[in-house]
């Protein structure tokens, strides 16, 4: 073989004086190249100046016990990714048609993905578990808990998901039925008003500020009942409509407290769970497409430093969108046209089946082409703001449940103006392909919280900026620092990563370039 695979449990040590290991700390020295590019339209000429940073990263080794609270617990992907930890972690195999299944990981980039890190003595590419790059939380290891405007428990929420295998249903059901919902916030305007009949599990009737305060008390709660270092809140509830963002409500972070205390209509549940998180220092990642982090929000972590993400999880269709539409413009191919259509069966269809929630979703889907639209001047005329035509169907189809069809057409232009048509057609469990991001996002930014960094001309290390751009690979509609560049293209949000995290272990990171085999 030409790979040399290193198992999960090997650690990996860098022998460089750039990275150094204390008992609490691994810390790296990085320079990072980047070119200052200077355009002159008059000259015609582009004048490019080479210039380095260096980087002091400091990652603290001791993994904290984390927890995650979600909020839509009883939900499609709330019951699938409790189900899937308790299956792996007690090692739980089922029988179906095709034989004895295993619990597994697969579709999770923490747990399922390797680092390639270089070439051993014998020129065999040694690959890591990407886990093992830095000491990262383990999914069996994290607590779950949650809410939800339903009160069914984990077992009948499973059940009614219909995502699993019969048999594992029933060997999951002893320690699901146990956990049960913390009651949650229902503003009916929010969300679709076919959810209705599935609220009745809700905090007692009173104002937004008292919806805060117990939401808050709920996050302490859990965090001592567990005894946690970490808790982070994710948003996997229902897709909510756009909020108004106007100066006055939610623009600043005294904004958004202020429209709490004064009960605004417009302040979604998102906001409130946001805003919660925020101020118990615990950091919120929003798994749908609304505009929960309005920039008060931003404003208010970037205040208390705590980590924010969003929005919308990246799972399939937008995943090799977000793959296409790159391997196209980067070949050289005028990507013409796009239409999506998805039919699916199950609660979150139901939700969207309704105009507003319709919108958010639309919106976080359109948007995941502009940058590679935008990085091909060749191809797509700026002055006129030149793009493909973009079209996203998604209708509730009851029958087919969580296995959702998503149909693809991308016609482009190519040579000679000839037309190529690709047609793509997947039907796939939407909540097994959201369960491992939802893992990731908790495991990166659990990492992330550990992580601080200094430049040459500063004295104290600092944590990252609050948005937590590094998530954007999970993300259909990554959200980035204000004024900072959006990122859609998979590799590159992909190489993102791995490459800060190669940084941070003091790794030399894998520029496929592969120097060694190319050269005497
Ligand atoms: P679901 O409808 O099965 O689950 C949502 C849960 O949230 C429901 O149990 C509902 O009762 C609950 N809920 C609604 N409002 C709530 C509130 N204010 N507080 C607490 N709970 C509340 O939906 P599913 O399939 O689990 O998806 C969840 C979210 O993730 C949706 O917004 C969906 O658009 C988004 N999403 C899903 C993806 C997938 O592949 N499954 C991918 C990308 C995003
Ligand atoms: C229908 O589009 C329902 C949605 O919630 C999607 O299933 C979800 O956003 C996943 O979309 P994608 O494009 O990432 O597969």
């Amino acid at each position: 073989a030409d790979h040399d695979g290193v198992p999960s449990d090997y650690s990996i040590e860098v022998n460089s004086r750039n990275t150094i290991y204390s008992n609490e700390f691994i810390e790296s020295k990085y320079i990072y190249d980047m070119n200052h590019c200077e355009v002159d339209h008059q000259k015609k000429r582009v004048s490019i100046t080479p210039r380095k940073y260096q980087y002091d990263f400091r990652t603290k080794r001791q993994v904290q016990r984390t927890g995650v609270m979600l909020v839509g617990w009883g939900g499609n992907n709330g019951s699938t990714v409790t189900g899937a930890i308790i299956a792996n972690r007690d090692k739980i195999t089922w029988m179906r048609k095709e034989g004895e299944q295993h619990a597994n990981y697969y579709g999770s980039l923490t747990q399922s993905t390797t680092i390639r890190l270089g070439s051993n003595k014998d020129g065999k590419e040694v690959h890591i578990p990407f886990n093992t790059i830095l000491p990262m939380l383990h999914p069996n290891d994290i607590v779950i808990g949650g809410w939800d405007i339903n009160d069914a428990n984990l077992y009948d929420a499973m059940r009614r998901a219909c995502v699993f295998d019969y048999e594992l249903q029933e060997k999951l059901k002893a320690k699901m039925m146990k956990m049960k919902p913390l009651p949650s916030i229902y503003y009916p305007d929010f969300i679709a008003a076919n959810q209705e009949d599935r609220a009745n599990n809700l905090l007692p009737k009173g104002t937004k500020q008292q919806d805060l305060d117990r939401i808050r008390n709920d996050i302490r709660a859990f965090k001592n009942a567990h005894d946690l270092q970490q808790v982070i809140v994710l948003w996997t509830a229902n897709t909510e409509r756009y909020v108004d963002v106007r100066a006055g409500l939610n623009q600043t972070a005294d904004d958004i407290l202020r429209s709490i205390a004064n009960n605004e209509d417009e302040v979604s549940p998102s906001n409130v769970f946001a805003c919660a998180a925020i101020l118990e220092k615990c950091p919120y990642i929003n798994g749908s497409p609304q505009n929960t982090l309005v920039p008060g929000i931003i404003e208010l972590a970037e205040k208390y430093h705590v980590f924010i993400g969003g929005d919308d999880f990246k799972s399939g269709q937008t995943k090799l969108k977000s793959v296409l539409a790159d391997f196209l413009v980067s070949a050289g191919l005028k990507l013409q046209s796009i239409v999506s259509y998805n039919h699916l069966g199950n609660n979150d269809g139901k939700n969207l089946s309704a105009p507003q929630q319709f919108r958010s979703k639309e919106i976080s889907k359109s948007n995941v082409v502009d940058d590679m639209v935008g990085a091909n001047h060749l191809l797509y005329d700026k002055r006129t703001n030149e793009h493909p035509d973009h079209v996203v169907v998604i209708k509730y189809v009851p029958f087919v449940k969580d296995s959702k069809r998503a149909m693809d057409e991308y016609i482009s232009s190519i040579f000679m103006n000839g037309l190529s048509t690709i047609a793509i057609h997947n039907t796939c469990e939407d909540s097994l392909l959201a369960s491992p991001l939802i893992i990731d996002l908790v495991i990166l930014t659990e990492l992330m919280t550990r992580i601080t960094y200094k430049t040459n001309d500063q004295e104290e290390y600092h944590s990252f900026e609050a948005v937590l751009s590094i998530l954007s690979y999970l993300l259909k509609a990554p959200m980035v620092p204000p004024g900072t560049p959006v990122i859609n293209a998979l590799f590159k949000q992909h190489r993102c990563i791995t490459n800060i995290l190669s940084a941070c272990a003091g790794i030399a990171m894998d520029t496929d370039m592969l120097l060694e085999h190319k050269t005497h």
